[in-house]
């Protein structure tokens, strides 16, 4: 059955689950984008109240592991949950990944958790924009914890957790040299440092390296805690569960952190908007930007003409 847009924002509003996957599936697709992004406008006024909770680290240190436990708990104190994890793009792990994501995907489904999985379809820039339009959708619906799963990689991560209140770094022992990559990258967007495996040799020794890292680092008001894990004996959970509520309500104080998500609510946005009219330019609209016979005539390459399309539409890069 095919609903109008009006008609999938009436659902969402009223939390009817089919509208919300329905929505999500549009806001994914970028042969919807139109749609896609007429709901999104339709249901902003809606969005704001959700906790919005990144959980980032390296592959297999845990994340989906520690997102099944805590929305189950999370769960259990009345709050509605819902989870979003973002595919690793390699089609190499796709294999393992399925068969991970379909056991989670039961297990929280009898918890009567909301989940779903976002693939990259190769863009990051779309990647990140699907992302906040899922969790605006998530929001609008009035899920009360939104948990984000991305492998803590590159830009394009990044720029997912720029929507984020809170960011848990998650880190195992035994991840070698990789840890201190990690760190340089992450550090300054955790929120909340979390070693999961607290069962495994090496855990003690990685939470001591990064509490010694921490002290180093200049801290804000909000002390960056590090929580020790044990996801097989559910130890630290309360903790995790503690720190992130803190955070969330530490956040939502600060109009300086209002204003910086929303700065990158609208960079995603303007990245999308690029995307759709870059994709949409023509020929010969291009040639009323440049001549392009000229163009090939004297064949510049194509970053210098690309450059100055862009210079003369957006202005100098400051
Ligand atoms: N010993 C031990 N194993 C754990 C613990 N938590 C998770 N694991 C195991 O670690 C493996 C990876 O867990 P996942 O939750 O899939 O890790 P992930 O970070 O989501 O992995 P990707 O999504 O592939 O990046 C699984 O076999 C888990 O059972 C823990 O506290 N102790
Ligand atoms: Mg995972």
């Amino acid at each position: 059955m095919t609903r109008t847009p009006e008609e999938i924002v009436d659902g969402i509003r009223a939390g009817d689950i089919r509208s919300i996957s329905r929505a999500i599936t549009l806001v994914e697709d970028h042969n919807s984008l139109i749609t896609g992004r007429k709901i999104i406008k339709s249901i902003y006024g809606m969005t704001g109240k959700a906790g919005i909770i990144g959980i980032t680290g390296p592959p297999g240190v845990g994340k989906s592991t520690i997102i099944g436990n805590l929305s189950s708990m999370l769960k259990s104190t009345g709050k509605r949950v819902a989870v979003i994890a973002i595919d690793a793009s390699s089609p190499f792990t796709n294999g393992s990944f399925l068969g991970n994501r379909i056991r989670m995907q039961d297990k929280l489904y009898r918890d009567g958790i909301y989940m779903r999985s976002l693939s990259s379809r190769g863009s990051s820039g779309g990647l990140s924009r699907s992302t906040w339009d899922a969790v605006r959708v998530l929001d609008a619906a009035g899920f009360d914890r939104i948990i984000v799963e991305t492998v803590g990689a590159g830009q394009a991560d990044l720029d997912i957790l720029g929507m984020a209140h809170t960011i848990a770094v998650a880190l195992a022992p035994g991840l070698g040299d990789e840890i201190q990559a990690i760190k340089a990258g992450l550090m300054e967007i955790a929120s909340i440092f979390i070693i999961n495996k607290m069962d495994r040799d090496g855990a003690f020794m990685a939470m001591k390296d990064i509490e010694d890292s921490l002290a180093l680092t200049p801290q804000n008001e909000w002390k960056i805690p590090v929580v020790g894990l044990n996801s097989i004996n559910l130890e630290g959970y309360e903790e995790l569960i503690a720190d992130i509520e803190n955070h969330l309500a530490f956040v939502r104080k600060s109009p300086v952190n209002a204003k910086r998500r929303f700065f990158h609510e609208v960079k995603a946005a303007l990245m999308a908007e690029s995307e759709l009219r870059i994709n949409a330019l023509t020929e010969s609209s291009m040639s009323g930007l440049t001549d392009l016979e000229r163009d090939v005539r004297n064949k510049v390459d194509p970053y210098t003409v690309a450059e100055e399309i862009s210079k003369s539409v957006l202005g100098d890069i400051a």
